[in-house]
């Protein structure tokens, strides 16, 4: 099976949390593969910078700085698209790694917050400029958390199993409407923020979750993964995909070599 070119109407892409890591990396991909990527993130000059990057390698990018928890703006985002063709729901991540027991319900809200409600405002404001395109796609990025949990996982296997479920319920909802909903799951990826920012800026703590492991994948493994789910042809929808390096066999089967 060849990529699948977008057509006119289905080149616009929009990418969430495309500031860094994964949502950076999507968007540069996308961007290769001739789709016309809008970057979204909080951090305005990371994703005019990004924007300027792509622009200057000869693709059209724009950068839009959104908050994907608050409504209005989103709103008002999407009065900016007639048609698009994709959307990546990439925005989200963790905080704090502690037991149910005394985890932090402000970590837990956050996490809900960005996670789940962020996807489905983002979603629920482009579904009609996804379906008007006649060829659109809804990437979930979620994780290995939304499929299984671990001890320490709390909130953000509880965010990940919801944001993995809107996805679910979403294609049952939306069969035979041009829309395809795929999710993609991600294991254990290294990028420079998401353990950073679980951990509140702790770097020893950060290390530690990919200490000994060969090699964890990038941001780039996924973005890969995404890509090539997106550039399938319309008829074949990529339901899911578990995506882990060869040293994870599990959320808690990892091989170290210390
Ligand atoms: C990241 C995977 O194992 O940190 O979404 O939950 S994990």
């Amino acid at each position: 099976m060849t990529a699948a070119a977008p057509s006119a109407a289905s080149r616009i892409a929009v990418v969430t949390g495309a500031s860094s890591g994964i949502g950076a990396a999507t968007a540069r991909r996308l961007a290769a593969a001739g789709y016309r990527v809008v970057l979204t993130a909080r951090r305005k000059d990371r994703i005019e910078a990004l924007a300027e990057e792509l622009t200057a390698a000869g693709h059209s990018a724009t950068a839009y700085a959104l908050d994907v928890t608050d409504r209005a703006a989103v709103d008002e985002f999407a009065t900016a698209f007639r048609t698009i063709g994709v959307l990546v729901n990439n925005a989200g991540g963790a905080l704090g790694a502690d037991p149910v027991a005394t985890g932090d319900p402000e970590d837990w809200r956050r996490m809900y917050e960005t996670n789940v409600l962020g996807t489905l405002n983002v979603t629920q404001a482009l579904l009609p400029a996804l379906t008007a395109s006649g060829d659109g796609t809804v990437v979930v990025v979620s994780s290995t958390a939304g499929h299984g949990t671990y001890e320490g996982g709390g909130g953000y296997v509880a965010a990940k199993h919801a944001e993995h479920v809107l996805a679910e319920t979403l294609r049952l909802e939306i069969v035979g409407t041009p829309v395809r909903v795929v999710e993609i799951a991600p294991g254990m990826v290294r990028t420079e923020e998401f353990a950073l920012t679980r951990f509140g800026g702790d770097t020893a703590k950060a290390a530690k979750v990919y200490e000994g492991v060969a090699e964890p994948l990038t941001a780039d493994d996924v973005a890969d993964t995404i890509t090539w789910a997106v550039t399938r042809p319309s008829h074949v929808n990529v339901d899911l995909m578990v995506v882990r390096p060869r040293a994870q066999a599990s959320n808690t089967k990892v091989h170290r070599e210390l």
